[in-house]
């Protein structure tokens, strides 16, 4: 890198940055910066070499800036930069639709493009409200989501999110919306591997929902196969299954929020496919691209558009849309990513590390005070016995020191979580934990 570059990178002053999710001050007093990145490593402005346990954020599932993606975004740059999404198309845009849904479980055969899995969100709880109504169901206007889900940061992702900190703040979101209970019980589950087997029982929690609400009432459920941001839940087997029966026998339209759990995090395509439950729509973002240009999308069911295909014929049939819907730049980049996952096996791989690294995670059992370690495909989380002398504590300074030793792991509350790219090599895997190990030696 030429040093007039790595100059011009330096940043001019920490103070007008305004970080997302991070505590500000903490960072600040000690930025930590991250200047170029390959494969499955970043690299510091001062020349350190760190392994990228967290993919990002759970995003470059194969691997940071891959030749093949990277080609395909220059050449996307220097051919078509953008073109009008509403009214206008582009025919990369309608190659990736069709891929993606030869990808996705039958009948989810249309796709609606966003820029980030808060958009996506919102816009499949959109659907849902405006599919009832277009069907003449107009009563369906609650939404169901599930204790310690994270959909997105947008006021329909965080009215249906049931992460308390996320909301607290905010007061009013939107009217109609309630929760089922999370499934998370450290009595019947702790240190489980893979599924739980107890706890198919808390999807009935949804009859309680809908014995108060009236099923009639209910327009969609949305939930995370697998809950990433809350610390890797997974469902207990026959949970899904079980929440798939509730919404069909009520008409009630079930959401997968596949932000995380799809493109090969399982080991599957999505985790609906992992796991054998088909819902009504899918969310994605993330991995579509790996991480590389920003861009979600909504895999819906074939006959909820077709609902929408009637009426007067210049009539706009969902008024609803993004500038950036279906970007060239954002859509070459997810079609180059859907060739590197397939010619190389990604989701292959990912499945055949994943014995490995549930037997060491594992392993950090009796490495330090844990409540908890759960894992599933290549994504896993262990809970730091809090410290008395507050929370989070313990995770900043496994984090910290995480770092020092060459890892970067993501942290939330007492939580640490972990997920490798699905291109990591067992030899590496092994230097992710023995990183990790290092760091959780100085609790
Ligand atoms: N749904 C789910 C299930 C997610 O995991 C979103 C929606 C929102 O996507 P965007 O692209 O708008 O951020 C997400 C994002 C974490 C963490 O710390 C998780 C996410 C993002 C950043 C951090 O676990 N998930
Ligand atoms: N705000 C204003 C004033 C706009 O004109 C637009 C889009 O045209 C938006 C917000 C939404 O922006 P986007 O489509 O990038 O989400």
């Amino acid at each position: 890198m030429s040093l007039a570059f790595a100059a011009a990178s330096q940043p001019l002053s920490l103070d007008e940055y305004w970080m997302p999710f991070t505590a500000n001050r903490w960072f600040k007093k000690n930025p930590r910066m991250i200047e170029r990145a390959e494969g499955v490593r970043y690299f510091t402005p001062e020349g350190r070499t760190l392994f990228d346990f967290a993919s990002g954020l759970w995003c470059t599932n194969a691997g940071h800036c891959h030749p093949k993606i990277v080609e395909a975004v220059q050449r996307q740059a220097a051919t078509l930069d953008y073109s009008m999404a509403f009214t206008l198309g582009h025919p990369a845009a309608f190659r990736l639709a069709t891929r993606l849904t030869d990808f996705s479980p039958d009948p989810l055969n249309k796709v609606f493009f966003t820029n980030s899995g808060s958009e996506a969100a919102d816009s499949a709880l959109k659907i849902a409200l405006a599919w009832h109504r277009m069907r003449g169901d107009a009563g369906r206007t609650h939404l169901i989501g599930r204790e310690k889900g994270y959909h997105g940061a947008g006021f329909g992702g965080t009215s249906v999110g049931g992460l308390g900190n996320n909301r607290r703040l905010y007061s009013m979101l939107l009217p109609g919306v309630d929760h089922l209970p999370h499934t998370h019980d450290l009595d019947h589950m702790a240190f489980s591997r893979g599924q739980p087997q107890w706890g198919a029982h808390l999807a009935d929690a949804l009859e309680r929902r809908i014995a108060l609400h009236g099923g009639e009432s209910v327009a969609a459920v949305i939930v995370e196969p697998v809950a990433g941001s809350a610390g890797v839940i997974v469902p207990p087997v026959g949970y899904l299954q079980r929440l798939r029966e509730l919404c069909t026998k009520h008409g009630i339209l079930l959401i997968f929020d596949e932000v995380i759990t799809g493109f090969g995090r399982l080991g599957a395509n999505f985790a609906a496919q992992r796991f054998d439950v088909v819902p009504d729509m899918i969310v994605c973002a993330k991995g579509i691209t790996s991480g590389m240009i920003p861009m979600g999308a909504v895999l819906i069911r074939e006959d909820i558009y077709d609902a929408f295909m009637q009426g007067p014929e210049l009539a706009v049939e969902l008024t609803h849309g993004y500038t950036y819907s279906g970007h060239p730049i954002a859509t070459a980049a997810a079609l180059a990513t859907l060739d590197v996952y397939e010619q190389e096996g990604l989701f292959e791989k990912a499945r055949a590390l994943e014995p490995h690294f549930e037997a060491r995670l594992h392993a950090l059992r009796d490495k330090a005070p844990l409540t908890d370690i759960r894992n599933i495909g290549l994504m896993g989380a262990l809970d730091l016995e809090p410290d008395p002398a507050g929370p989070a504590r313990r995770a900043v300074g496994v984090f910290e020191r995480a770092w020092d030793a060459g890892v970067v792991v993501r942290m939330t509350g007492d939580t640490i979580a972990l997920c490798p790219p699905l291109i990591t090599q067992a030899d590496e895997l092994d230097a992710m934990f023995d990183g990790l190990e290092c760091a959780l030696a100085g609790i």
